[in-house]
Order: structure tokens, then C-alpha cells, then sequence
């Protein structure tokens, strides 16, 4: 029976399940009931499996097709009316022709299959922040995922009440092809469209599809931002939290350090950090004319090789119940899971990732992998220990800090801090991250990733720029202090120089001392950097020589990172032609004069 009589949400579904034939439609309403019968049919069917239920209490494992395991950045297109709007980093088709080409694989593509019908909010359901969408999947998988990664059912078509101010949403999985898969966004129409894919980026529609490229794109129109930042809170021994949000690219730790675990001696002396967020930011200007943010997600689709006690003991423990583990190995003594790096023994009695009964120890010492390197858990965010009060709180939290990051082996020290929002956007427009050996590829090689929404931006990025430059006239001396951090530096040895993980609190400690005018900084060409006496190494056993390496700046490093004709500044700015705010030529300007003055 449908949810709702609202008449723009059962035309276009109508319209949906003309195109795509369904044998039945059902509604989500969200309750446990109904999600108990769906997991009980998935089980069924072979499309999850229970585990464990004394170890992993109502946690399920899924296995997504070989060709289908991580997004495809190749296939994913912004389509806009006109090129120019998506911009030269997006892929883009014209909309009438995207439509009309993806219509064609819709067409009969949930014959006699059931087509769901999930209301979801993005954000606490009513919150001033929050946005609906309605997700029409033809997968299980997708349904009980989102239940976990969203706010869904009932009380969220009520919400929208007759509105017809919701992102439409349409998933089939087909055959899985992947010469026919398409993850498409039209940012005008509010509408997504995927198929041929049942893997999570590219399926659970309200997380990179919607929180990111549609937001992105709404948030420029309503004057608000769709980040790929986590969201923290700083709690001082004062009982003091400050919020900080942070944005990194992949495979530079941003789910671990929104979940970090202070040093020990910092805990003894009362501090915490609390989980807002692990992956997505909205952010909004309040009524006292700060910055606040809120996650719009409910749960964690976190990576789960690496997870570990030592490396995210709060992720892991996020993981023990309600949890949906995707393309992890499992472990058939215990009916539990493994995956590399979450210990050093590997099961014996194994299924990898593909399927295919294995002796674990073997088999890795071999040098394969048991758990695909994108497998992931979907964890619901109240099971994380350090998941924040303010989680649910409708209004967000007001941000003091924005951190950028990226993996730089020598350019970027430490820590910096940007002279004010307009230089911040610049430092983030010019972020960049190298390459590792987890991905394919030459190792070492600098990318590119503004803001780390280069897959993300759902219009052209330097219209995106502009609107940050807005955001912060808007906010004036409200506005909170821009960051760039870089846990990855290297030695001569090419040996990491800073331990990272927890010890990562003593630079946002300097980073909220600095928020807070309690520390002077040096000036230098790139912006401040700490003076050394205001850097807390405690018992880090870092010498004063190896922190000024540490925070240096490398004149040639810095002219080559604008320069080289490949991978510099300079080029990625040139791909932007005249749209390339003028303020942020003006900091590139400044930046090379500063280095020639160094
Ligand atoms: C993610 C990503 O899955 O950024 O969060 O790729
Ligand atoms: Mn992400």
C-alpha cells in the first residue's frame, strides 16, 4: 500500500514502473518487521548470509559481482543542459539523450521482479538542514542498506507532507553489466539515475549520488555546501567541544581520524573526541551568523581492511551487531568475518571474497587477498562508542575549524594554517594527494582532488569555488579558520616523520589553540606554520630538529608543485579556462610571488 497520496511522488513512480515492468511494488515503511521479512527472503535466495548471531548479533554478509566492486568514476555523469555547467572534470551527455539512451536498459529491466519503494531523509528527519529522497530499487541489498545508512519509511513521506521538493531516485541492477553502467545525475531535475550496478557507491543513492553531487549542486543554488568532510568534536578537560570538519582525499585516514583515540596521557588528562560524521558534511550558515554542520548519514559504509583495534578500535566496535559486511572474507568455523589487517591470523577454514572455499593461511601467504581491498561494513553510526550527543541534534554543530589534507611525501609540512577564508578556498582548490600501492597505477604520482570532491561535484568546479568564495563573504569574520594538514611526510630515508593515528590530536589541539588566538604562528610563504614550544610532542620522542624538518617548506618543492606541466597548479587551473575565479588567480598570483621572495 503506498505511504503517501502525494501526487508528484506517484506520478513519477507510476511513470518508473511503467519503463521498468515490475511484478510488484512495495513500500518501505520502515519498520523492523518488515526489514526482518527482507533479510529473512534475502537469506533465502542466497543474496546474504546470515553470520554469526551470538558473535555478530543480526549482521549479514553480501558478496557483489567480481566486475562490480568499487564506483566508477568513468561512468558517472553530471548531466546538466549544457557542458559548460558540469565542467571540464566531469563527465557529461546531454540530458534528453542520457535519458532516452538509459530508458532504453530500464525498459521490462524488473520484469517479474519486486520494485522497493524506499522514502529516505538525508539529515534528522524535519531538521531545517534535512532533504528527502525516494529510492525505487529492484535489490534487497540496496533496501537493507539504506536502512541502515539513512532515516527511512514512514515518518519521512509524512514529512514531506505534498511537497514535491524530493530527490527521485531510481536504481534497477539488471544484469550487472558493466559495459552498460551508467550512475547518472541530472542536478536540474533532482534525479538519479543508476543501473546495471549493486554495488554500494554506485547503488545506495543518498550517499555520493544525493549527499554529494545533487547537494553540491543545490547547496550552490540555496546558499549551503555538500562537503566531503567528517564532522568531530573536540572535548577539552574543562568539558569544552569544538567541532572541526575535515575533508580528505581516499586512502589518507579520514574515517580513523574521525574516530581517534587521544594518546593516552591527553585522556588522563580529560580529553575526547566524539564521531559526528565519518564521510559527508552539510553545512549551513545559523542564525548567529556561524558555520554549523550536520551529517546527513545514519551509518558508516567504511573500508574494512585496515579496521583493526589498533588502527580504529571505535569503527571495529561499530561493526559487532546490525552490521552488513560487502566483499569481506568469511571465517566458517564461527560463521564471523576477516578481512587483511584486521589481525595477524588469517582463518584457516576460509570463503574469500569470491566465494571460494579456501585454507586462509595459505591462500594469503600465497600473496592473495582474502577480503576484496574495497570490501566494506555498513554500520549502523549508534553502535560507534564515541558516536557524539549531538549526532541527532537537527540544528548541527557550529564549526570552528575546516581542515584539508592530503598524502605529500615532501611538499606540505605538517600543518599550516591559510591567512583567511579566501586564501583557505585556495589551499583547498590546490589540494593533492599521491598516489599509493593500494591503488593501480605508478606509485608516488600527485593527483589532483579540490577540496576531495573531484568525483563529487555535481557542477562545474570553479563555479563550485566560486561559491565557497560567497559562503565566506557571507560569514566575514564568522567564518571559521581553514587548515591543511599532511600526516604523510617523508624523511630521507623515505621513512614516515610523524607517527600519525592518535598523536594526530596534538595538531588539531594547535589547530583549536589557534582558532582560539592562543598561540602565536610564523608566517611564512604558504601561510602560518607553528612555532615549535606550541606544538605538544609529549613523549613522542621527536627531536626539535626533526619537528623544523617537519614543518619546513621547501622553496623548489613548492615552484615545482606549481609548475610541473603534468600535475601542477598551474595546468589543473588552465583545464578551467576564464571561469577560474579571479580571487583565487589572485592567491596563485600571491603564492608565486611569496616563493620568489623566499
Ligand atoms: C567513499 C569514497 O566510499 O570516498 O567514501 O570513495
Ligand atoms: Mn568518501
Amino acid at each position: 500500500m503506498a505511504l503517501t497520496n502525494n501526487k508528484a511522488v506517484l506520478a513519477w513512480l507510476d511513470e518508473m514502473a511503467a519503463m521498468t515492468k515490475p511484478a510488484e511494488i512495495v513500500w518501505i515503511d520502515g519498520s523492523e518487521a518488515q526489514l526482518e521479512e527482507l533479510r529473512k527472503e534475502a537469506v533465502s535466495t542466497g543474496e546474504m548470509i546470515k553470520l554469526n548471531e551470538e558473535l555478530l548479533p543480526g549482521c549479514y554478509y553480501h558478496r557483489t559481482a567480481e566486475n562490480d566492486v568499487a564506483r566508477v568514476e568513468d561512468r558517472t555523469f553530471i548531466c546538466t543542459p549544457t557542458k559548460e555547467e558540469a565542467g571540464p572534470i566531469n563527465n557529461w551527455m546531454d540530458p534528453k539523450e542520457m535519458y532516452a539512451k538509459l530508458s532504453k536498459l530500464y525498459d521490462g529491466s524488473m520484469v517479474g521482479r519486486t520494485m522497493y519503494v524506499i522514502p529516505y531523509s538525508m539529515g534528522p528527519v524535519g531538521s531545517p538542514f534535512s532533504k528527502i529522497g525516494v529510492e525505487l530499487t529492484d535489490s534487497i541489498y540496496v533496501v537493507l542498506n539504506m536502512a541502515i545508512m539513512t532515516r527511512i519509511g514512514k515518518a519521512v513521506m509524512d514529512s514531506l507532507g505534498d511537497s514535491d521538493d524530493f530527490v527521485k531516485c531510481l536504481h534497477a541492477k539488471k544484469d550487472v553489466n558493466p559495459d552498460d553502467r551508467y550512475i547518472v545525475q541530472f542536478p536540474q531535475d533532482k534525479t538519479i539515475w543508476s543501473i546495471n550496478s549493486a554495488y554500494g557507491g554506485n547503488v545506495l543513492l543518498g550517499k555520493k549520488c544525493f549527499a554529494l553531487r545533487i547537494a553540491s549542486y543545490l547547496g550552490m543554488q540555496e546558499g549551503w555546501m555538500a562537503e566531503h568532510m567528517l564532522i568531530l568534536g573536540l572535548e577539552n578537560p574543562k568539558g569544552e567541544v569544538k567541532y572541526i570538519c575535515a575533508a580528505f582525499p581516499s586512502a589518507c585516514g579520514k574515517t580513523n581520524l574521525a574516530m581517534l583515540i587521544p594518546p593516552e596521557y591527553l585522556q588522563k588528562k580529560g580529553y575526547k573526541v566524539w564521531t559526528v560524521g565519518d564521510d559527508i558534511a552539510w553545512l549551513r550558515i545559523g542564525k548567529d551568523g556561524r558555520l554549523y554542520a550536520i551529517n546527513p548519514e545514519a551509518g558508516f559504509f567504511g573500508v574494512a581492511p585496515g579496521t583493526s583495534e589498533k588502527t580504529n578500535f571505535n569503527a571495529l566496535a561499530a561493526t559487532k551487531k546490525n552490521t552488513i559486511f560487502t566483499n569481506v572474507a568469511i571465517n566458517n568455523d564461527d560463521m564471523t568475518v576477516w578481512w587483511e589487517g584486521l589481525d595477524k591470523n588469517p582463518p584457516e577454514n576460509a570463503t574469500e571474497w569470491k566465494g571460494a572455499k579456501v585454507n586462509g593461511k595459505e591462500f594469503t601467504a600465497d600473496g592473495n587477498k582474502l577480503a576484496h581491498p574495497n570490501s566494506r561494513f555498513t554500520a549502523p553510526a549508534v553502535n560507534c562508542p564515541c558516536i557524539s550527543p549531538e549526532f541527532e541534534n537537527p540544528e548541527g554543530v557550529p564549526i570552528s575549524a575546516i581542515v584539508f589534507g592530503g598524502r605529500r611525501a615532501k611538499c606540505a609540512p605538517l600543518v599550516y594554517q591559510s591567512r583567511d577564508w579566501t586564501h583557505g578556498t585556495f589551499v583547498g582548490a590546490t589540494m593533492a594527494s599521491e598516489t599509493t600501492a593500494a591503488a593501480a597505477g605508478a606509485v608516488g604520482v600527485v593527483r589532483r582532488d579540490p577540496m576531495a570532491m573531484k568525483p563529487f561535484v555535481g557542477y562545474n568546479m570553479a563555479d563550485y569555488w566560486n561559491h565557497w568564495l560567497e559562503m565566506g563573504e557571507k560569514l566575514g569574520d564568522k567564518a571559521p579558520e581553514i587548515f591543511h594538514v599532511n600526516w604523510f611526510r617523508k624523511d630521507e630515508n623515505d621513512d614516515f616523520m610523524w607517527p600519525g593515528f592518535g598523536d594526530n590530536m596534538r595538531v588539531l589541539l594547535w589547530i583549536l589553540d589557534r582558532c582560539e588566538g592562543k598561540v602565536g604562528a610564523k608566517e611564512t610563504a604558504i601561510g602560518y606554520v607553528p612555532e615549535i614550544k606550541d606544538l605538544d610532542v609529549e613523549g613522542l620522542g621527536i627531536s626539535e630538529e626533526k619537528l623544523s624538518e617537519l614543518l619546513a617548506i621547501d622553496k623548489q618543492n613548492w615552484i615545482d608543485d606549481v609548475e610541473d606541466p603534468a600535475t601542477g597548479i598551474k595546468a589543473y587551473f588552465a583545464q578551467f579556462g576564464d571561469k577560474l575565479p579571479a580571487a583565487i588567480k589572485a592567491e596563485l598570483d600571491k603564492l608565486e610571488a611569496n616563493l620568489n621572495n623566499m
